[in-house]
């Protein structure tokens, strides 16, 4: 076999045909948007989106300068500068079809850890139309029981004391808005790409808390001035496996970090833009006035159903959601979470038929081909389950609905971050923000069923709810009793005998 050939611009032409790349001229293209968090996610999505968009002939300043914040950011930085932010896009079908593209919307990356004033200019920058951003869940910075923004984080307490050398994303676009308001460059969009309810709504709520304490003129032109469209985003993005590197090398090129993705894609956005926005309808995103129904849909269902099957499991020893669907046991328990818990607290979405979105859902996580891993699915629980699962069981305690199959979960996910095993004793791979605290507030079950809830960041006040309390409690000393959790996902499914 001939050496791999090493993906970049010169070597575009001479890839095998077995790739698609872009068919336009990249040097032609600027970057008009900037995103914060280029992960696979924004890879296999708002980029590739943008890529279609552009290979279709759309206006030439619509790429993409892509931002990292931290250190961590500093590989794909490095990789994506060594491949002239080329990289692969390994679509994988439930029939075993693969199709590989090359993307080319990113043109440029700047990692704001070595150079804060850069980004800063490059977001104040006239020309830059959109900041968009996929930080995680975790990254809007707000206490999810009171919704307030959390002012204690030392990155803001930093941030607030050094207006132009931030480190989180709100000093990045508050620095950037105050010079745009200074020189007169009229402010740009912020389109927040993450799985939040009223995701737009919740980045414009921590922006301004924000700005407030800093300058509250700034803070006002911000709320005057700044749009912050709600979107509902979905694409299934396991994350990258060696196996994937070396089918491209296989195949006859090396990229040093493609991404690899389902073939469903969607995205449904506020057409709600500051200063004009790329035709991303004429490659199959849908403009609507309101998001909220498709948000609260896919959150609740897709991502919670995700969670569900994560961490219940996580717990069993199943690896990959595929292997979920494959038992039957979980594939019924996560199909009823959704038709008696989670769907009757969902407003209805107009042109959607649920049982088929929910069909859809089941057939998606059964890909047998995209393999992802629990532990991707269960990284950061507890910023993805107040947002993902904890609503729909207060929404049922609220209306009198069953609260089992979520209930279920958590008290799993209290087990889960005491033990930090499996059923068979095997060590599970937790990464959470908050595991310490978790496992800290976890061990003390045995005395007391009711000591994890009491990590009020996660759960509010819901230790304070006999209904929950008395469903919760009973399921946890079940679970310390004999930690086979598929007996008690029997037990909600059936009854215990
Ligand atoms: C997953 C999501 O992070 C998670 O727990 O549910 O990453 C999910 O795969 C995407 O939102 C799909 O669009």
């Amino acid at each position: 076999m001939n050496a791999a050939i090493r993906l970049n611009q010169s070597n575009l032409e001479t890839l095998p045909n077995s790739a698609h790349v872009p068919q336009y001229d990249r040097s032609e293209i600027t970057a008009s948007i900037v995103h914060v968090g280029v992960g696979g996610f924004h890879r296999s999505h708002e980029a590739y989106y943008t890529d279609l968009l552009l290979e279709r002939g759309g206006e030439r300043c619509w790429g993409i300068c892509g931002v990292g914040l931290r250190e961590s950011d500093r590989k794909i930085a490095d990789v994506l500068k060594r491949q002239d932010y080329l990289y692969t896009m390994i679509v994988k079908h439930p029939d075993g079809k693969v199709e590989n593209r090359v993307i080319g919307s990113i043109v440029d990356f700047l990692l704001a850890c070595d150079d804060a004033k850069g980004v800063i200019d490059k977001m104040a920058d006239p020309l830059t139309k959109i900041v968009s951003l996929t930080i995680t869940e975790g990254g809007y910075n707000f206490d999810p029981s009171t919704g307030e923004f959390d002012f204690e984080n030392p990155d803001v307490e930093h941030d607030l004391a050094e207006p132009e050398q931030p480190r989180t994303v709100f000093g990045f676009l508050a620095a950037a808005l105050r010079k745009r308001r200074s020189t007169g460059a009229g402010a740009f969009t912020v389109q927040s790409c993450d799985n939040i309810q009223h995701n737009g709504d919740v980045t414009k709520a921590m922006l301004l808390a924000f700005t407030r304490k800093q300058d509250s003129e700034l803070a006002e032109w911000i709320e005057n001035e700044v749009r912050f469209p709600n979107a509902m985003v979905d694409r299934i993005t396991p994350v990258t496996t060696p196996e994937d590197i070396e089918s491209l090398e296989e195949l006859g090129w090396k990229d040093e970090w493609p991404v690899t993705c389902e073939p469903f894609c969607q995205w449904v956005i506020e057409d709600d833009f500051a200063d004009g926005r790329p035709q991303w309808e004429s490659v199959g995103a849908q403009f609507v006035p309101d998001v909220t129904p498709y948000e609260t849909m896919k959150i609740r269902l897709l991502n919670a159903g995700h969670s569900v099957l994560g961490i219940l499991g996580a717990l069993h020893g199943h690896a990959t959601i595929d292997d979920c669907i494959d038992d039957s046991l979980f594939e019924t328990y996560v199909r009823r979470f959704m038709d008696s818990e989670a769907t009757p607290v969902l407003d209805p979405v107009e042109g959607i038929d649920l049982d088929d979105y929910k069909d859809s859902l089941i057939e998606r996580f059964g890909n047998p081909n995209i393999k992802d891993k629990l532990s991707r699915i269960c990284l950061e629980s507890s910023s993805k389950l107040p947002k993902f699962l904890i609503p729909t069981i207060r929404e049922n305690l609220a209306s009198g609905g069953s609260i089992e199959y979520g209930s279920l979960v958590l008290a799993a996910w209290c087990y889960y971050s005491d033990k930090g095993r499996d059923r068979h004793g095997v060590q599970l791979e937790i990464t959470d923000e908050m595991k310490t605290e978790l496992h800290e507030a976890a061990a003390g079950s045995s005395e007391n069923p009711l000591a994890f809830l009491r990590v009020r960041e996660v759960f509010g006040d819901l230790s304070e709810n006999t209904a929950f309390t008395q469903t919760y409690g009973s399921m946890v000393e079940a679970i310390y009793d004999d930690p086979d959790i598929a007996r008690h996902m029997q037990a909600v499914l059936f009854g215990r005998d």
